[in-house]
């Protein structure tokens, strides 16, 4: 598959997503709710829609192809992992964390809103996130459905995104008296990220997997793959960051490092990062060996995230 192809994929994947969010967010008020204010659901539209590779969506749509599944219980769990990442992005965005204007092009939901409704966006996506979960359409089965809600809950909560981001924070020195950076060595900077980014993408893989039913052994060869899916892509983000960074020499540095982020990339040069990311590629491959040919665009995700350009 060249990559182009793979790139026609990941977009129709993406606008197929786009829509069953908002038909989603578009629903009138479910059992159990009272009024769902417009401002609400237009913030969490703004935050969630138009933009965004739609990468953890794709994972659980193409690992669930791997074992036949296709169709709206999927789309559904599609369309809840990326609401839980569209809330860590808002969040992320606010002055309290990283205070960002900008986000996929367009300022941030608390800059085109308020910072109280993008609070309240974000809380918004994530709860939805999990009653769309364990709502009937995703899956007839009632032990599917605790179980996607269990997977993506453990890799988004406290042991996972957001204890990553905690410790984010404490590694810039957001919790010292005198806001010291902290010196990670590799191993603490490959957990940080494990938790803060690479959860998420491994819960995306595993969602796939519950939705097709896999194997407890098929579970497990497709987590190598995550594992090093969520690596890669945090190695090459840390790449253009650092070649974002040398394009603005003499100019402000980049954000991550006026913030005292360590970074795999720093810590071992580029050289090594690269060829690390091309180890990577080659162990999330390897991972899909049992499952052959249809697993083709599962290998071809893994190029994509070394390899793309943001
Ligand atoms: C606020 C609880 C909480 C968590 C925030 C994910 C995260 C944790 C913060 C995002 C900060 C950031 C920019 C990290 C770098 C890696 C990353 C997650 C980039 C954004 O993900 P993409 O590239 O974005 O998949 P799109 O826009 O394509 O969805």
């Amino acid at each position: 598959m060249k990559l182009a192809d793979f790139a026609t994929q990941l977009t129709d994947a993406a606008k197929t997503v786009d829509k069953v969010m908002l038909d989603l967010f578009g629903e009138k008020t479910l059992p159990g709710e009272i009024l769902r204010p417009a401002r609400v659901t237009d913030s969490m539209t703004y935050a969630a829609l138009a933009g965004g590779k739609r990468l953890r969506p794709f994972l659980v749509i193409e690992t669930a192809k791997l074992f036949g599944k296709e169709g709206e219980g999927v789309l559904r769990a599609a369309a809840a992992i990326e609401c839980v990442h569209c809330y860590s992005l808002v969040h992320d965005d606010l002055p309290a964390m990283d205070n960002d204007d900008m986000r996929r092009g367009k300022p941030t939901t608390h800059k085109k809103y308020d910072e109280a409704t993008a609070i309240l966006a974000g809380d918004a996506l994530l709860t939805y996130a999990f009653d769309i979960l364990a709502d009937e359409p995703t899956s007839a089965d009632p032990l599917v459905r605790v179980s996607l809600v269990k997977t993506l809950a453990r890799a988004s909560g406290l042991g996972g995104m957001v204890g990553g981001q905690l410790l984010d924070l404490e590694a810039e020195g957001r919790f010292h008296p005198d806001g010291k950076p902290l010196q990670l060595d590799d191993k603490q900077i490959l957990r940080l990220q494990a938790m803060k980014t690479g959860a998420l993408l491994m819960a995306g893989v595993d969602m796939g997997a519950i939705i097709g039913g896999a194997s407890k052994a098929e579970r497990e060869q497709l987590g190598r793959y995550g594992r090093a899916l969520g690596q890669a892509f945090q190695i090459a983000d840390d790449l253009l960051d650092e070649e974002a960074d040398a394009a603005t020499v003499g100019k402000a540095t980049g954000k991550d490092a006026a913030m005292g982020k360590g970074t795999l990339v720093r810590l071992w040069g580029k050289d090594a990062a690269r060829k690390r990311l091309g180890d990577l590629v080659h162990e999330a491959e390897g991972a899909l060996e049992g499952f052959g040919e249809k697993a083709a665009t599962l290998r071809e995700a893994a190029r994509f995230v070394a390899n793309r350009d943001r």
